[in-house]
């Protein structure tokens, strides 16, 4: 419950979140003139590339790809040093950002945004803070860090992140263990130091299958616990050489442009001919140029139907099956990691550097919690139906309460005291998957029911930030106190998420996408899965249209 507590100080807007997001929020309103207080709950700015630093975390977007277009000096400048950009590069590059743009004199770190409630009176949000997870992580000059205070905000943006709120696994036990136990999206800042280590990996999504070979290296042992095995395919990391950066900066605002009227906000060649019509050896042969090249969204585009088809689909998902075997010497261990109960890019699919092939180490062990769940965490390791295993470290590749958990994790209460946490409890309600009806002047970067995590997240981390910027002035312009979208724009664009995403594929799986991944989370598409190009279309004409579907009030 927010207290019933009188503000302290005043802004224009609160942003939530000092990642990609919250930044380029805050820059934008800065432009504007508006006075902006940002709450980061790390002790760092950087977000997903603040808090991940597992061995091998990694971009699967290209580095050329997953960076702001809004600057084009410094798109020109950044000199980028490898295709996929590691977790150490893209948080300089954050860093920089954060300097070059002077945005840190704004932004509170070590903070927690706790509850906020909009005051309909004043048509203002009374936000409420605490002392955040990094606190501790602040460097002793910024006096501010951490604190508990109570501020006011015209408007409040909430830059939380799709994938931030991390997921333990639900078992039994796992604080009487003894040996080191780290979640890979709270990595110890100081690293983690395996060597001669008995270590367990819980967990095969894009972060387990990304620190999986990086560990097995170091360790003396390695455990994989897996539920559900994944498609994974190489991503075939390079260093970037200044020919290659020289070409691609020449074209940038063309490739931007691409990028922006695509689908998944990477420019691809689109397919025009479905799996199913073509021949079985031009099938392998266009799926093995993806593999080659190493893209994450390759195969996926590799027709007009992997998406929408099972037949289709099952044509790609058994060249990576066929790959499996042919890269992992023990049939039965290339049996256990070869995904059959959802078609290939419904749970999101991953880039490795070597992940199948670590499989073939005699130091590295997979358990099929298929054949043998577990049943509990002990003082010594994992207990599971059928063994004991006893480890050093413990790594929880669990993933994240995805799309709605860090919304969620804050107590927001807008008209009446209706809380978001009750307004969304059969499933997340917006409009656009920017604002949500009842809330006035709340905003949600990449919130759920708009492309987000269905795309290079730069693209639809920069087109969110330019569409409530370009609302604010236009509010501010008017003199509007409040914007809140009507109930029937509300239930018609969920209707409309989740008509496009009943035409795919996605709801076959139980993956984080539908909610499937946390117990007793609703089961709902999440993105929209209508591709961001068009998606951008029905935001701007919405603007264009002064705001359809929301009421505006002076
Ligand atoms: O999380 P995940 P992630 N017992 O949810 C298993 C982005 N990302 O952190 O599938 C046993 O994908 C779970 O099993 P199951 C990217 O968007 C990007 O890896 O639920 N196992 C699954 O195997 C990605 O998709 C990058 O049956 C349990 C794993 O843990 C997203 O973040 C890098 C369990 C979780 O996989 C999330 O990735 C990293 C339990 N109780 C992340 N609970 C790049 O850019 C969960 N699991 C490369």
């Amino acid at each position: 419950m927010v207290r019933d507590e009188t503000a302290n100080a005043h802004f224009d807007a609160v942003v939530v979140g000092a990642g990609l997001a919250g930044l380029y929020m805050l820059h934008r309103l800065r432009q504007l003139g508006l006075r902006v207080r940002v709450y980061e709950a790390g002790g760092g700015v950087g977000g997903t590339w603040y808090w991940n630093r597992y061995p091998g975390a990694r971009c699967d977007i290209e580095s050329m790809e997953y960076s702001y277009s809004f600057s084009p000096e410094l798109e020109q400048e950044w000199v980028w040093t490898e295709k996929y950009p590691s977790q150490p590069e893209l948080l300089r590059y954050i860093e920089h950002v954060a300097d070059r743009f002077d945005l840190r004199r704004d932004i509170r770190l070590g903070t927690r945004v706790a509850a906020a409630r909009f005051d309909e009176a004043a048509s203002r949000w009374v936000i409420r803070t605490e002392p955040g997870e990094g606190a501790a992580q602040v460097s002793g000059d910024d006096l501010g860090a951490g604190a508990e205070e109570t501020v006011s905000a015209q408007f409040l943006i909430m830059a939380t992140g799709c994938l931030s709120a991390v997921k333990s696994p639900e078992v039994e036990g796992l604080e009487r263990f003894r040996g080191g136990c780290h979640h890979t999206g709270r990595w110890p800042h100081e690293g983690v130091d395996f060597t001669g280590r008995r270590v367990a990996v819980i967990g095969t999504g894009s972060s387990g299958i990304q620190c999986i070979p990086i560990i097995a290296e170091q360790a003396a042992h390695l455990t994989v616990f897996q539920r559900t095995p994944n498609f994974s395919m190489p991503a075939h990391n390079v260093s970037l050489d200044p020919e290659t950066q020289r070409a691609r900066k020449a074209t940038y605002p063309d490739h931007r442009r691409l990028a922006r009227e695509s689908g998944l906000g990477v420019p691809v060649d689109l397919p025009v001919k479905s799996a199913l019509d073509a021949e079985p050896d031009e099938r392998e042969r266009r799926y093995q140029e993806n593999w080659d090249k190493g893209t994450l969204f390759g195969i996926l585009v590799a027709y007009t139907d992997i998406l929408i088809d099972t037949r289709a689909n099952d044509t790609a998902a058994e060249f990576i099956r066929a790959k499996i075997r042919e890269i992992v010497a023990d049939p039965d261990v290339a049996a256990a990691l070869s995904p059959t109960d959802h078609p290939v890019g419904t749970k999101r699919p991953c880039l490795d550097s070597g992940y199948y092939a670590t499989y073939n180490r005699d130091d590295v062990a997979l358990v099929d919690l298929r054949r043998s769940p577990i049943v509990e965490i002990t003082p010594k390791g994992i207990r599971t139906a059928d063994a004991e295993h006893e480890f050093d470290d413990i790594v929880l590749a669990t993933g994240f309460d995805a799309m709605t958990g860090a919304l969620l994790s804050v107590d927001i209460r807008g008209k009446g005291g209706t809380s978001l946490r009750e307004k969304w409890a059969e499933g997340p309600r917006t409009y656009l998957g920017i604002a949500t009806a009842g809330f006035p002047n709340l905003f949600t970067v990449t919130g759920p029911g708009s492309p987000s995590v269905l795309s290079n997240m730069m693209v639809s981390i920069e087109q969110h930030v330019e569409w409530i910027a370009d609302c604010v002035a236009f509010l501010r312009e008017r003199g509007i106190a409040s914007i809140d979208p009507s109930v029937e724009a509300e239930d018609a664009w969920v209707e409309h998420v989740k008509v496009v995403g009943d035409f795919t594929l996605y709801p076959t799986a139980d993956s984080w996408y539908m909610g499937a991944n946390v117990p007793g989370k609703p089961r709902a598409v999440l993105p929209y899965c209508g591709g961001v190009g068009v998606y951008r279309q029905q935001c701007d004409e919405v603007a264009a249209k002064d705001y359809e579907g929301f009421t505006l009030s002076s």
